[in-house]
């Protein structure tokens, strides 16, 4: 960590290497998925579009990481007494660049499986609401030094209970009408995809919120689910579409 601003808790060069290789990892994955959009028809490349489009943004906000840019160090409690990395208080370095990743690319991710449900627009648009709303409190949480950040987590955390309701029933039954391989491709990502979100509240608890983690440990954890949430998440989504054609989606 040779540039930025510098916090008495940061991420080591192992952190900043690990970050390097996930943004060469998101940058492949939209040559690849902008690539595999030349296989189907010019009216049929929605889904190929977004998905690169979310490997791309991530590419950027994994490079600004790595470069340890995108963060601002912010005073931080220090639930361990005797924490072998810092004394009883100091700054840790919180990455409010993921925020920005993520307000642009989870509401992609939801369109992604929504629209391949066939849900009604305002189903949708309810459901990106709900979306920006945990957003934006995990990074004003994320930004607090008080206690106060937990009750951001608790609104963050109520909004995606909405979201995991949305997918599980009623996106679920309007899947379950269109049937066929938008059911199945529903079904496969869609729960990976909420699997995999309940983990997000878990790291930023360990990180942001409670400190209990390294800023290199915060890496690896958030480093591991994006990868599964985007470039694991949209092979299956654009594998699945294969056989389905915009048209028997309305689009
Ligand atoms: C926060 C903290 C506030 C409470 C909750 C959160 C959930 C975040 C999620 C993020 C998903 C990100 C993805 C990124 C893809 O690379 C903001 C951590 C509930 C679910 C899928």
């Amino acid at each position: 960590s040779v540039v930025g601003q510098h916090a008495n808790l940061e991420i080591t060069n192992h952190g900043s290497n690990w970050y390097y290789a996930v943004c060469a990892l998101m940058g492949a994955c939209t040559l690849l998925f902008m690539g595999l959009s030349f296989t189907k028809p010019q009216g049929d490349r929605l889904f190929h579009y977004i998905t690169a489009g979310i490997t791309g943004v991530a590419c950027i906000a994994y490079y600004a990481m790595g470069s340890n840019l995108g963060q601002v160090p912010i005073q931080a409690e220090f639930i361990r007494p005797g924490s072998r990395w810092v004394g009883s208080a100091g700054t840790r370095e919180i990455f409010y660049a993921r925020y920005l990743d993520w307000v642009v690319t989870t509401p992609l991710l939801l369109l992604d499986l929504l629209l391949t449900a066939g849900v009604p627009t305002p189903t949708i648009l309810v459901t990106l609401l709900a979306d920006e709303i945990m957003i934006i409190t995990g990074l004003i949480g994320a930004l607090t030094q008080t206690r106060f950040k937990w009750g951001f987590w608790a609104f963050g955390t109520a909004a995606l209970l909405f979201i995991a309701y949305e997918l599980l029933f009623d996106a679920r039954r309007h899947a379950s009408t269109l049937g066929g391989d938008a059911k199945k491709t529903f079904m496969l990502c869609g729960n990976f995809l909420i699997f995999l979100w309940f983990l997000y509240p878990i790291a930023w608890g360990l990180s942001e919120g409670g400190n209990v983690i390294h800023p290199d440990g915060e890496a690896i954890f958030y480093g591991v689910l994006d990868i599964l949430s985007k470039p694991v998440f949209g092979l299956l989504l654009i594998l699945g579409h294969r056989k389905i054609s915009s048209s028997q989606l309305g689009l």
